[in-house]
């Protein structure tokens, strides 16, 4: 069976541990975010494909669910020694040796595609791991603060305004130009199935499918989609996605997220949407999305064996 995944960072990567746990004999696909990338330093830092990676390849931190187990801080004891910012980013030492890596193959002219695929030589996560372009694409935060209004890092909005300050606008810089990464379109239509797991739905699910042609792909493939609500109860589960979504205009709600992605309407209705299902939790069961279909389970990530359960009661949505 032939699965591909849109994911995020750590939300999205608990989600696929379960999807490979379920499915070990499948062919996985995941496309990466690359909106949430950063260059530090010099440093090209792409913290979604570094957080599937991880997770997938067993170097996660389970403590923060992102960077390196087993991590030290001290280069960044010592950039802070030099008052060399920024603070609030947590450059890890293992970490930085991902960056480094990456950075001299793109440096040397290798796409960011080449890239991930070197470093999951090492790292063997178990599926294909594509980044959704290989042109930059940045997610960037339009505030209004004392300094009026003004475009900061998406990375600064969320670990140094940890999304306090309301976004008027969230902006896929790069988005309009960027083309999908080899192999991420054939990927959608050669699925059996599609999943969107519970990633945020605005800067990384979002920003995936803001590439031109990866939404058309999605809405148009052969393959049932199905995607999994990261809202539970009106309360975004980890993260700020309610920040996200409020900027975007849309009720922080799993009946809300539903529509937003859309239904795709398979039951002859203009095929306008992305979803055939919505798996919601059960105290979102009232959930309607017009032109998908919804079913409840409980849907915390509490350990591999729930998250297991969730994957396998979205591929039953989906029937496959
Ligand atoms: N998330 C944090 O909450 N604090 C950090 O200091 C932090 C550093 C960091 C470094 C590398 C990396 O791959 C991820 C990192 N993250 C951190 C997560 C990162 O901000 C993600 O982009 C968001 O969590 C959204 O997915």
């Amino acid at each position: 069976m032939k699965v591909t995944a849109l994911a995020g960072g750590i939300g999205g990567s608990r989600f696929l541990r379960g999807v490979r746990a379920a499915l070990p004999d499948a062919d996985i696909t995941v496309i990466g975010n690359t909106g949430d990338d950063i260059t530090l330093h010099g440093l090209r830092i792409c913290p979604d494909l570094d957080t599937v990676m991880y997770t997938l390849g067993g170097g996660i931190s389970a403590e923060r669910g992102w960077g390196r187990e087993a991590e030290t801080f001290v280069v960044a004891e010592e950039l802070a020694a030099y008052g060399v910012g920024p603070a609030w980013f947590g450059l890890g030492d293992r970490d930085l040796a991902t960056h480094l890596v990456r950075t001299q193959m793109l440096d040397a002219g290798h796409p960011l595609s080449d890239v991930v695929a070197a470093l999951c030589v090492r790292w063997a996560p178990g599926v294909r791991l594509l980044p959704m372009s290989d042109q930059r694409v940045e997610t960037h935060v339009i505030i209004s603060d004392e300094q009026g209004q003004r475009a900061i890092h998406f990375q600064e909005w969320w670990l140094r305004l940890r999304a306090a300050t309301p976004a008027t606008s969230i902006v896929p810089l790069g988005a309009e130009k960027a083309t999908p990464a080899p192999g991420v379109l054939d990927a959608l239509a050669d699925a059996d199935v599609v999943l969107l797991p519970p990633s945020n739905p605005v800067v990384s699910i979002g920003t995936i499918l803001a590439v031109p042609g990866i939404r058309e792909a999605v809405a148009k493939t052969s393959a049932p989609v199905v995607g999994v609500s990261p809202i539970i109860g009106g309360a975004a589960v980890r993260g700020m996605a309610d920040a996200c979504l409020t900027a975007i205009g849309v009720e922080t709600s799993a009946q809300a997220v539903g529509q937003h992605y859309g239904g795709r309407g398979r039951t002859g209705g203009a095929a306008t949407g992305l979803l055939d299902g919505w798996l919601v939790d059960p105290v979102d069961a009232a959930t309607i999305v017009p032109g998908a279909a919804v079913a409840a389970r409980p849907l915390l990530m509490t350990d591999l064996a729930e998250t297991t359960a969730i994957v396998r009661a979205a591929l039953e949505l989906a029937g496959v």
